[in-house]
């Protein structure tokens, strides 16, 4: 499957994994690398010296393009920033924020810039700004979200900018693949599916949360102080969604919530842990290695582009 992301990315199938702070780490993003896709490291979870070992330790175990995220919320982001350069990462993925201010040194370097964006209006700036492609998020994502779905904001994208156009959330299979494509993606990030990859180091706890979740079982938070996070229903996020119905300040919420994610991943903590996950987890069922996620998907999605609309069920005319 060629498509603009491949080229621009050098890789062999228009999948990229979510920077999935404190989860994606060198091991994951080298096993998506490997399996022909584009890993990430998260890098907004940790000091930058520990984000360089990562970096360094991601070359020791693909020598495919992979990348690291962003987040822009991170108090550490200039000093992140300056890091891609310094190690000379070939992709960088931003979230959580407008990354207009790095993109020329980024651009400078030869680093490819792909950032996540939530509208069409940030999509046009980043085009402006000089990014090689965007990531358009939709709600059903986990984590930090915006407000637009994945099927609203995919095709609106997709006609404001000429830049290619990467659709992420809600997709875990071929045929949510296929969906994007029809409605002119061109490549797709996933997230929630890697979760439940053998690759992926998080406790055992948060992937059987997702292999149990149900399409209704993820709740968002946040949203009362203007930062929605997705996640797994539990204690924690009725807890705070209780609190925000009493009108929480920022502050409140923020010092509810410190290291929630942290306890989550490392330490499986069921009540108090943030399990950050996707609407889609409802159809994730299995714990598969990382090449298997990426072929099957990328392999259903091209039977299903390539398929007449007979074979899909569909009469014309
Ligand atoms: O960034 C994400 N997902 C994340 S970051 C994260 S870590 C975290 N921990 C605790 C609280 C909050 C976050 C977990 N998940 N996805 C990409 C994404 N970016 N989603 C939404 C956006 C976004 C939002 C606003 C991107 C740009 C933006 O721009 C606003 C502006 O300045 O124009």
């Amino acid at each position: 499957m060629t498509t603009r992301i491949t080229q621009l990315l050098g890789i062999k199938y228009p999948v990229i994994q979510g920077g999935m702070a404190w989860v994606a780490d060198a091991e994951l993003a080298a096993a998506v690398s490997n399996a022909g896709g584009c890993g990430l490291i998260a890098g907004g979870s940790a000091p930058a010296e520990v984000i360089r070992e990562q970096i360094r330790k991601a070359k020791t175990l693909t020598d495919r393009p992979f990348g690291v995220n962003i987040m822009l919320m991170n108090p550490n982001t200039e000093e992140l920033a300056r890091l891609m350069i310094e190690e000379k990462v070939p992709v960088v993925t931003t979230g959580a924020g407008n990354p207009g201010k790095y993109i020329p040194a980024w651009k400078e370097a030869g680093i490819k810039v792909i950032p996540v964006v939530p509208s069409v209006a940030l999509a046009k700036r980043m085009e402006r700004a000089g990014a090689d492609a965007v990531i358009v998020e939709g709600m059903e994502a986990g984590g930090h979200i915006g407000s637009i779905t994945t099927m609203c904001l995919t095709p609106q994208v997709v006609d404001a900018v000429s830049i290619p156009v990467i659709a992420a959330g809600g997709i875990a299979d071929g045929r949510g693949m296929a969906a994007v494509f029809m409605l002119g993606a061109e490549g797709v990030q996933l997230g929630t599916v890697f979760l439940a990859s053998e690759e992926c180091n998080i406790h055992d706890n948060y992937k059987q949360l997702v292999l149990k979740a149900k399409d209704t079982d993820s709740a968002i938070t946040g949203q009362s102080i203007g930062l929605p996070v997705r996640c797994i229903k539990n204690r924690l996020s009725r807890k705070i969604n209780e609190m925000e119905k009493t009108g929480m300040s920022a502050e409140e919420l923020e010092s509810f919530t410190v290291g929630s994610l942290r306890r989550a991943v490392q330490d499986g903590d069921l009540e108090n842990g943030s399990f950050m996950c996707g609407q889609i987890a409802g159809m994730v069922h299995e714990i598969r290695p990382v090449c298997e996620i990426v072929e099957a998907i990328c392999g259903e999605a091209e039977t299903l582009l390539a398929a007449p609309a007979k074979e899909r069920g569909v009469t014309l005319g």
